[in-house]
């Protein structure tokens, strides 16, 4: 099946999760015009609806993001801006003076089957640091604590503990038609 993502740390984390469900993805390298909406699912939905005539056989497309406790769920929808803008820099400046660090990463799929779309989410629950770490990952990896190491020190580990991770693992027990818990560890 094909992953339609402008976002190459996106991809190869697909890549290795699916090789787990002895599943091949096809990377579609492409930037699709994202709809607003007030949340993942209805981006998501949204966004694979328009691609439907545009791509052939099955596909999927993820949306995903950041949300802050403490900011009222921002970035949330909007962190594809908000990371392109103020990254993870700006985030640790809008945390300044503030304790409460828990946020969550969500990831919701919107998977085309060649007749209709449906969603598969995960989430993943951590807290903001207060420094930038590690140098794997990519996006907010850097300020995204699991524990007491950021994503971006956990390098291959975050896939099994990730929002993606979560999602995929819906994805391909649905497709392979086997409970989640025979999806082994990446
Ligand atoms: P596509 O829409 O083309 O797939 P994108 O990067 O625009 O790629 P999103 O719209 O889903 O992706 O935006 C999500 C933002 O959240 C983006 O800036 C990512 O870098 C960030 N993000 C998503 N998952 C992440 C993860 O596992 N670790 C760190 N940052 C992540």
């Amino acid at each position: 099946m094909k992953f339609v993502t402008s976002n190459e740390g996106k991809f190869r984390e697909a890549k290795a999760i699916a090789e787990n469900f002895s599943i091949q993805i096809e990377w579609i390298k492409m930037e699709y015009e994202e709809p607003q909406g007030f949340n993942l699912e209805e981006i998501a939905t949204k966004s694979a609806e328009k691609l439907v005539d545009k791509i052939k056989g099955p596909f999927f497309i993820e949306d995903s993001g950041l949300f802050i406790e403490s900011l009222n769920g921002f970035p949330g929808p909007y962190s594809s801006y908000v990371f392109k803008t103020i990254g993870n820099r700006g985030i640790l400046k809008l945390m300044e003076g503030i304790s409460n660090r828990r946020a969550y990463f969500k990831s919701v799929i919107a998977y085309f089957d060649g007749s209709r779309i449906t969603l598969f989410d995960g989430v993943v629950e951590g807290r903001i640091s207060y420094e930038i770490r590690g140098n794997k990952g990519f996006g907010f990896d850097p300020i995204f604590l699991y524990g007491d190491r950021t994503f971006a020190e956990m390098g291959e580990e975050k896939n099994n503990v990730s929002h993606r991770r979560r999602a995929l693992e819906k994805l391909f027990s649905s497709v392979a038609n086997v409970p989640i818990s025979k999806g082994c560890d990446v």
